[in-house]
């Protein structure tokens, strides 16, 4: 198929102003009858034919208004109905199609999910309902009238307000009506109907409506919801407060329901959600996952606004809703926890996942310029660069104009579908500055490396700083201009207080934010009396790669003083990292091994720091995972070599702390669980000592680790516990792994747990595990939760097993990878993904991990989805 091009975006020749859709619900013949009315768009020709979007379609006939079209009329197949000739005047055209929804395994479109008929539309998955102009710039009014079996569908839901209810005469099926008064583009249409409990609540907004809202789960899962209703009625009170934005329909209603390609949908009026980040209790979930719900409650709402009444013009705008959303919704949580706990948890994504894709041969724009599949461009460069462009948006101009801008947004494009030039240009007139330059970061690709060094002239008390900005090669990028990188800094005097310098030369700087706008630039800082230390990128202030040449010494003073608590963490993570990196050639060289004694005083300076909090603690004592350290050295890379670097690390911080550690361990929290951030934050600092304490040589470490599993009082400690059982391979890890199995089997989401603790175990029988859970009883491959837990989990999670240079790992993930992509392409085109970094590889496991791909690419019925991830992975 050819590549959709952004540059050939055409104007739609046809309007769909309003739709009324009547679907009869079965599950294997739904009968789907879409009344439209239409009309041409200004300069459409006479006789333009009007070309509807299908996709494995059948469709039973075909009129407009009110009569039957001939054959020869029309033509129709299931991917396209085309009416040659529509009538010149604004005219009514009734399609009826019957689908298939039990036979569904995409999970796009109508399917059931354990009973319960629900929809994902998002991105093209109307047309696997209807015949449709299934593009986001075709904005209509909906009213939705649902019929399905009242015993066993008594739940009708559809998007926006409920507007009648009935008996079907006669039989033995009921209706409901819902009418969305809010145009909206086809992806946002959604329906849900089963035999579900309804969990209720309500919420006056500021201007005084009372909304009602409603989560529906299973039944009996009921006494899940507390936690995600209340992040919702959070996020609408935050909405308000900090946007001006309130709710727009009379009910907000959230569907959870357990097989799901993604996260959750933000279906205008009707979200739907993967259960995973709805259900919670202290006894199945983690602290990490209470953290989750709230903030994919919160990023469904926002899009009510970022999405839903302000859509994208065409899908190459996703990064418009995207970015923007998850900027909000990252600022929602920032304001419901610790600032700097959730920016360095935000940054460690975006480095751990977004940077590897901009550095591989899946890199792309964060609005990309062309698309095979456009379901693969919902990456971390759309959503996570994104949300880092919107920000840096937000550090250059402050935040008045920034909000000045948004607000503008809000006002001159409500009810449109627009394109992040409209975005860019509310921002320009309402700050008067111009972002031209600035737009490059949504077309360029690859994560810009800057290289900063300094010098101090005591003489003149001058200070001066050179920076270099460099996009490194990426596939089909072939020239790139310098960027304007916001860096926020400091220059710390030797007792960490920040100066303030007398005047600068050579850059822009506004408070503590210099621009950074040219591919060199010296900037100088006159009056400065005392030799300082340069913080810079503070709060990750733009998402670049810095090289910065500090010493061993300012980097243990930066990590103990910098008034920035961000860059604490990160002199520390950089501390790490470059011991890390050292360590790994020398293991590689068969080299004798020493990790430096620098970073433990700086672990145990952290420890003993009374001014910083448990969770910020807990993230400075968290090592930079393998495939950063891989991503860090990146090229000839040799996963055994990392991991045995990163263990001689952990077991010398371990052995060096064991009297700090054990305090911690033991004053963690006991009584009631509280998913709070403080509580949240004492049991990551004590999980995380535990972890560096089950390496020391105290005695009596695997009964106290197997001691903490039994007596957990909820999932964070448990599985805590269980993983370092597991992952250390300890006597009891067994009989651990049996008892939450016992304890949990009943809980398909805890069960998930119990999946990914094996798959990602760093053991040399891990992929024979993974196989082996495949036919365990509880593993279902139809179910995404499933694959990911087991399958993606092993592949992302895994890098030594994984890599593994017998070839075993790859082999088991390309053949899953082929055995998924007949059932469901998106989960099995996410999974192959796993695959990107493989040319970073030593040349022995790269070579296995290219023959694997070979072998998925040889394959004839490969998805448009997977087929399009092979071919970029092996150019
Ligand atoms: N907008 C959806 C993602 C849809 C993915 C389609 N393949 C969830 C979200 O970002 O909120
Ligand atoms: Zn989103």
């Amino acid at each position: 198929a050819p590549a959709i091009r952004l540059e050939d975006y055409q104007l739609p020749r046809y309007r769909i102003e309003t739709v009324f859709l009547d679907i009869n619900l079965d599950p294997t013949e739904t009968r789907v009858c879409t009344r439209m009315s239409l009309a041409r768009t200004a300069g459409t020709p006479d006789g333009t034919p009007l070309e509807l979007d299908g996709d494995d379609l059948s469709l039973t006939s075909v009129q407009i208004d009110g009569v039957p079209l001939e054959c020869s009329a029309y033509e129709a197949s299931p991917e396209k109905l085309t009416i040659k000739a529509p009538p010149a005047a604004p005219f009514e055209l009734i399609v009826e199609t019957v689908i298939n929804p039990s036979a569904n395994t995409q999970l796009m479109g109508l399917y059931q999910s354990s009973g319960t008929y629900c929809t994902q539309c998002e991105a093209e998955g109307f047309r696997r309902i209807t015949y449709f102009l299934d593009r986001p710039d075709i904005l209509s009014v909906y009213t939705t009238r649902l019929e399905a079996l009242a015993n066993n569908c008594p739940v009708l839901l559809a998007n926006g307000n409920l507007a009648e209810t009935g008996r079907v005469e006669g039989t033995d099926r009921h209706f409901a009506v819902w009418h969305d008064p809010h145009p909206k583009p086809a992806y946002l249409f959604a329906l849900v109907a089963g035999d579900l409990a309804k969990v209720p609540d309500r919420f006056t907004t500021r201007s005084g409506t009372s909304v009602e809202l409603n989560i529906y789960v299973e039944h009996g899962k009921e006494g899940l919801c507390g936690w995600a209703m209340d992040s919702l009625k959070r996020s609408m009170r935050w909405d308000e407060e900090t946007f001006g934005l309130e709710y727009d329909l009379s009910v907000f209603n959230i569907v959870a329901v357990s097989d799901f390609n993604m996260g959750a949908m933000e279906n205008k009026g009707l979200n739907i959600f993967n259960d995973k980040y709805v259900l919670a209790d202290p006894e199945t979930a983690t602290d990490q996952d209470y953290a989750n719900i709230e903030a994919v409650i919160a990023h469904e709402y926002f899009h009510n606004w970022t999405g839903n009444r302000i859509t994208c013009r065409d899908w190459f705008q996703l990064c418009l809703k995207e970015g923007l959303t998850v900027f909000r919704d990252q600022e929602f949580s920032s304001d419901m926890r610790s600032r700097a706990v959730k920016r360095i948890a935000d940054v460690r994504l975006l480095k751990s996942h977004q940077f590897p894709e901009d550095a591989g041969p899946l890199a792309h724009p964060v609005r990309p310029r062309t698309y095979h599949e456009i379901n693969n461009f919902y990456t971390a460069t759309v959503y996570e660069k994104g949300a880092e462009v919107v920000r840096m948006l937000k550090t250059m101009l402050g935040p008045e104009a920034f909000r000045a801008g948004l607000d503008l947004y809000f006002e001159r494009h409500d009810g449109e579908a627009t394109t992040i030039e409209a975005f860019l240009k509310c921002f320009e007139d309402s700050s008067g500055r111009d972002l031209g330059q600035f737009s490059l970061w949504y077309d360029q690709a690859g994560t810009p490396v800057v290289a900063a060094e300094t010098e101090y002239d005591p003489a003149r008390q001058s200070f001066t700083l050179s920076l270099t900005q460099e996009i490194p090669p990426v596939p089909g990028q072939k020239t790139t201009r310098a960027n304007v990188i916001p860096l926020r800094f400091g220059l710390v005097d030797p007792n960490g207080t920040d100066l303030t310098p007398g005047s600068v030369d050579g850059a822009t700087v506004s408070g503590d934010v210099l621009l950074f706008d040219q591919q060199h630039q010296t900037v100088t800082f006159k009056n400065v009396p005392v030799p300082p230390v340069l913080s810079l990128q503070r709060a990750f202030s733009a998402p670049v790669r810095l090289n910065q040449k500090l010493s061993e010494d300012e980097l243990l003073f930066l990590a103990r003083k910098d008034s920035d608590p961000f860059n604490r963490w990160q002199a520390v993570q950089t501390l790490a990292m470059q011991d890390l990196v050292r360590l790994t050639s020398a293991i590689r060289a068969h080299q004798p091994v020493s990790p430096s004694e620098g970073i433990i005083d700086v672990f145990r300076s952290i420890l003993s720091d009374g001014s910083l909090d448990a969770a910020l603690k807990a993230q400075a004592l968290t090592l930079p995972g393998e495939a950063d350290i891989a991503q860090e050295i990146g090229k000839d890379v040799d996963p055994d070599a990392i991991r045995s670097a990163r263990e001689s690390l952990r077991s010398l911080a371990g052995k060096a702390l064991s009297g700090q550690l054990l305090q911690i361990i033991e004053a963690s929290p006991a009584g009631a669980y509280s998913p709070d951030a403080e509580p949240a934050g004492q049991r990551a600092l004590a999980n995380r000592a535990l972890h560096y304490f089950a390496v020391s040589d105290a005695s009596g470490v695997s009964a106290l680790v197997a001691d903490r599993f039994k007596t957990a009082n909820n999932m964070t400690d448990r599985l805590a516990a269980l993983t370092l059982l597991v992952h250390s391979n300890l006597p009891r890890a067994a009989e651990a792994l049996a008892a939450f199995h016992d304890r949990h089997q009943s809980n398909s989401l805890a069960m998930d747990k119990w999946f990914m603790t094996q798959a990602t175990a760093p053991l040399k029988d891990a992929a024979q595990v993974v196989a082996r859970l495949m036919d365990h009883p509880l593993y279902d491959p139809s179910n995404p939760n499933k694959v990911r837990a087991l399958l993606q989990s092993f592949a992302s999670g895994n890098p030594t097993q994984f890599a593994r240079v017998d070839g075993s790992g790859f082999k088991l993930v390309a053949e899953s990878v082929l055995a998924i992509d007949k059932r469901n392409p998106q989960v099995a085109s996410r999974l192959l993904t796993s695959f990107r970094s493989w040319r970073a590889l030593e040349p022995q496991r790269s070579a296995l991990a290219e023959s694997a791909l070979l072998r998925i690419s040889s394959c004839e019925e490969l998805s448009r989805d997977s087929r399009d991830i092979v071919d970029r992975t092996l150019q």
